[in-house]
């Protein structure tokens, strides 16, 4: 089957004009039991909530003013921190509408239709709609009036941006995000240590469209599993999968490697693309090489969505795209390494 495996990344320089052939990794096993449970959301939702796990920042660099590829007049309307949070009144709100023109012109397969297209009353939110998961990991959302229409509206709060943005979906867009790390070793093989610590590394790709240094991750096909995600666009951005013929020997270390993963987080992430009625989500895995023997000798290869990537040592100090530098905090304290 030929279909586009990239869905709707934004710093894909193809925008899925590509077709590439799709290859669903054949009998995909979740990574744990636990991990296959929680892929199988249920329309049994408890009403939204800020979980214990959210990053401490949620809502920053989704206020940015200006909104990567949008035209100099839709700029995000500014807001104070004390005004983010729905239940503040602010009568004076008044968000950009955006929706990226590519989006509603081309209206590409992995884009929902918009407010007044065919087909947008039929989108069932908050539940599984087909293939396509509209289900929310904090929660139910609750929807708002657009031109008419009731369309989601972000469960962190007010963005200054209403529509779509660069984003496909109205409301969640799923993501998967794989912290492949090792411990950094001096040139005779022994562990470097800050303090009492030992650093880690992570694989980062160096992302096209904000040059930000992140997580190798990406969208989850609709109908995909979480875990087959992580393994897909961990090969497709790091490893370079797609355009190279991976040996057989590398191919197997990648599909053990992959089969064990900690949950390292669920739910919203503060993506620049946020608006008030779209919004990333992830799922967020480790996989440690804790002797540096099985993905740390992974040939490392920057893939179509990435123009670099390596191993980068984890510090406090490290600048990372949307919430990602939370996601390897969370990483470092249960390796207990240094940050
Ligand atoms: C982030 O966007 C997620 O954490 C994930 O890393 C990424 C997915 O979007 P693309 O890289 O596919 O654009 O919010």
């Amino acid at each position: 089957m030929v279909r586009c495996r990239r869905f709707f990344c934004c710093c894909c320089p193809n925008r899925c004009s590509r077709s590439k052939d799709y290859e669903q990794a054949p009998g995909e096993e979740p990574l744990t039991k636990a991990a296959e449970e929680e892929e199988s959301p249920t329309t049994e939702q408890q009403p939204q909530q800020q979980s214990e796990d959210m990053p401490a920042n949620v809502h920053q660099k989704a206020r940015t003013e200006v909104y990567q590829g949008a035209p100099d007049d839709k700029k995000r309307y500014q807001i104070k921190d004390s005004e983010v949070a729905w239940n503040i009144e602010l009568p004076s709100y008044a968000p950009v509408l955006y929706t990226q023109e590519k989006i509603l012109t081309d209206k590409p397969v992995w884009a929902d239709p918009d407010v007044a297209d065919d087909g947008f009353e039929n989108i069932k939110f908050n539940e599984m709609d087909g293939n396509v998961n509209r289900v929310s990991y904090n929660g139910k959302y609750d929807l708002e009036e657009l031109e008419g229409k009731k369309v989601p509206r972000n469960p962190m709060g007010r963005t200054g941006m209403r529509g779509r943005g660069l984003l496909g979906k109205w409301g969640p867009n799923h993501a998967a995000d794989p912290i492949v790390t090792r411990f950094k070793r001096d040139k005779d093989g022994n562990i470097e240590k800050q303090g009492d610590k030992p650093i880690l590394e992570f694989v980062a790709i160096q992302r096209r469209d904000t040059k930000e240094w992140a997580i190798p991750g990406g969208m989850v096909d609709g109908g995909e599993h979480v875990s087959a995600t992580l393994k897909r666009e961990f090969g497709e951005e790091a490893l370079n999968s797609i355009e190279e013929e991976q040996k057989e020997e590398t191919k197997n270390l990648i599909t053990e490697f992959f089969k064990a993963g900690d949950k390292i987080y669920e739910g919203y992430v503060d993506d620049p693309r946020n608006t008030d009625n779209a919004w990333m989500e992830t799922a967020a895995y480790n996989f440690h090489d804790d002797d540096g023997k099985k993905a740390g000798k992974i040939p490392l290869n920057a893939g179509d969505d990435a123009q670099a990537v390596r191993w980068m040592a984890i510090d406090s100090g490290i600048q990372l795209y949307a919430s990602h530098k939370d996601f390897i905090r969370k990483v470092c304290e249960k390796l207990n390494a240094h940050f």
